[in-house]
């Protein structure tokens, strides 16, 4: 084979080359994109308040610490409220077009119809966001050790977060660190869920 040869026979490859890579992440990126569908089918991811039209949390969720109002259906109104009687919070939220509603104990206490956000600390467990505050950034020491609130992506998206709070059981001596894996309706940004 001459020189010149030889060049064809490597600019040739090369363009083999690239033709293959571009079919073989074409094909991945529609691959990973049926995937995301099929999750988002499945409710695996969730899809955010801006789809659910027919209901609007405006605390962006399970937002214990910050006081809000879902709005259903344009008209009906469900504000947090804390229970005089039992002192937990009740925290409304949509799933897709639904309004729903939980009793949460917070473990600051229930103020202005929200949880306590400040320090929360027991023994040496010492919580800056007051607990499983899924929409602040938090960090956690347990004598010298630190613990942050940290973002985890699933399928290249940045949805699940991971919280962490002091926990003790009743009638136990030792306060354990734990943490919740956390699915943020609007997506994690800065170890928090986006409002
Ligand atoms: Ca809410
Ligand atoms: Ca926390």
């Amino acid at each position: 084979m001459n020189e010149k040869g030889a060049i064809w026979t490597v600019v040739a490859v090369i363009v083999i080359f690239l033709v293959f890579a571009i079919i073989i992440g074409t094909i991945i990126e529609a691959r990973l994109g049926e995937k995301i569908d099929e999750a988002i089918e499945e409710n695996k991811i969730p899809t955010g308040p801006e789809r659910s039209i027919n209901c609007i949390d405006d605390d962006g969720g399970r937002n214990y610490f910050t006081f809000g109002t879902v709005t259903k259906d344009y008209s009906y109104t469900y504000d947090d409220v804390c229970d005089a009687l039992t002192g937990k919070l009740m925290e409304y939220y949509c799933i897709d077009d639904r309004n729903e509603s939980a009793d949460y104990d917070c473990p600051n206490g229930c103020d202005g119809n929200a949880c306590n956000s400040s320090l929360y600390t027991i023994d040496d467990c010492i919580d800056s966001d007051g607990g499983k505050n899924y929409f602040t950034y938090g960090i956690l020491t347990k004598g010298t050790e630190p613990y942050e609130d940290k973002c985890q992506s699933i399928q290249g998206l940045s949805i699940l977060l991971k919280e962490y709070y002091c926990y003790k059981e009743e009638d136990e001596e030792e306060v354990l660190v734990e943490h919740v894996i956390y699915q943020c309706p609007n997506g994690c940004e800065n170890g928090a869920c986006i409002v």
